[in-house]
């Protein structure tokens, strides 16, 4: 638990890149795509990494207005670690949490849509430490203000190296 919340204090918004229009709307509940992670090697406990993926959703209710709120009761996105064993693992649960930033603009139609790029602190390791790689994707979503759960995207594989 202590982990889950010192790690969500520790991610930053690497880049925010939102468009609005008038048009189109979109369903109320959000839609992500994976757009890329990187690199595909990660150093263990060495290798900050970026996952970028676009998003998009009808009444625009994605984030709050402070993402490093410590008085918030749950993350609003989800990545979760899909190696075997995963979920044996006194120490680690697999899953990593994101506070979304405010994606609405004030004043302006609810239909937003954009990218946002998440980075993750060096953190990664391998599950076996006598294994000389481990190959992994993650499995991410996101919920909107009112707990609407996106659709899930798996990510492109990476390597996780000693
Ligand atoms: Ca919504």
């Amino acid at each position: 638990m202590a982990f889950r919340t010192s790690y969500s204090l520790l991610t930053t918004l690497v880049l925010l890149a939102g468009c609005v229009g008038n048009e189109p709307r979109f369903s109320t509940t959000p839609e992500i795509e994976f757009v890329s992670i990187e690199p595909k090697v990660i150093k263990e406990y060495a290798t900050t990494f970026y996952v970028k993926l676009r998003y998009k959703d009808g009444d625009g209710n994605l984030g709050y207005e402070d993402e490093f709120s410590t008085l918030r009761d749950s993350a609003d996105l989800i990545m979760f670690d899909n190696r075997p064993g995963v979920a044996a693992l006194p120490e680690y649960d697999g899953r990593w949490t994101y506070n979304l930033p405010n994606l609405t603009p004030s004043g302006k139609n609810p239909s937003i849509q954009g990218e946002i790029t998440v980075e993750f602190p060096a953190l990664m390791a391998r599950l076996d430490p006598l294994n000389t790689e481990e190959k992994l994707t993650f499995t991410i979503w996101i919920y909107d203000r009112d707990g609407n759960r996106s659709n899930s995207v798996v990510t492109d594989e990476v390597t996780v190296v000693p």
